[in-house]
């Protein structure tokens, strides 16, 4: 018999839709060599409206999303890595816009690689979690939990996201409702205060 397992017994043999291939990641950095899609680069004016106060300084970057695109179908795993600046804007560290999956019940996981972060989680309904990310993290991220990603630390934060091909990202509900918490630099390092817009 020519190769190994059969798809069903007797065939028809499973055609594979994509070829392998292999991708450096560098672990501090979070750089792919070699890149595999277009970096996607969101500044303080992207994320104007996630933030409680507006830019001030629009053109900085906040982060970077390094994708490496496979078909966005739910046979596939999408993965990037990311890139969160340190920073501030109003009272809040640097973070990703955060996001619900369109297609809600689909998982995501996390694997912190440098830096001090905090991931925000919370549901419809109002409840949340705030879990650590740093170097050797893997946070799981269950469907039906939105999820932002948060610099609390000097240096850049770093993790790489693996998660279900046909996710697809609700940024609307977001920019809408926000989180119910805000993080920012307090007294003893960074303070996780309720967010005086998020809907009671
Ligand atoms: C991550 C995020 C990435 C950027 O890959 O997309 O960290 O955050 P935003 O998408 O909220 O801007 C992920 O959770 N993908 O589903
Ligand atoms: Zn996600």
């Amino acid at each position: 018999m020519r190769g190994c397992c059969p798809y069903m017994l007797g065939g028809p043999f499973m055609q594979p839709k994509l070829d392998p291939f292999t991708t450096l990641l560098e672990l501090k950095s979070g750089a792919l060599d070699p890149e595999r899609g277009t970096p996607q680069v969101r500044t303080q004016e992207d994320l104007r409206g996630f933030f409680q106060v507006a830019p001030e300084d629009p053109d900085r970057v906040v982060y970077q999303v390094l994708p490496m695109p496979v078909p966005k179908e739910n046979s596939e795993i999408q993965c990037s890595t990311t890139i969160i600046e340190p920073g501030t804007v109003g009272d809040e560290y640097y973070m990703t816009k955060g996001h619900f999956h369109a297609v809600r019940d689909r998982s995501e996981i996390y694997l912190g690689l440098s830096g001090e972060g905090r991931l925000i989680l919370a549901t419809e309904d109002g409840r949340y979690r705030v879990e650590p990310i740093r170097e050797g993290t893997i946070n799981y991220v269950p469907g039906g939990w939105a999820h932002r990603s948060v610099n609390v630390g000097d240096d850049p934060l770093v993790f790489f996201a693996a998660y279900v091909g046909d996710a697809g990202q609700d940024y609307a509900t977001i920019e809408r409702d926000g989180f119910p918490v805000l993080i920012g630099p307090g007294d003893d390092g960074p303070a996780v205060r309720e967010n005086p817009t998020y809907p009671s």
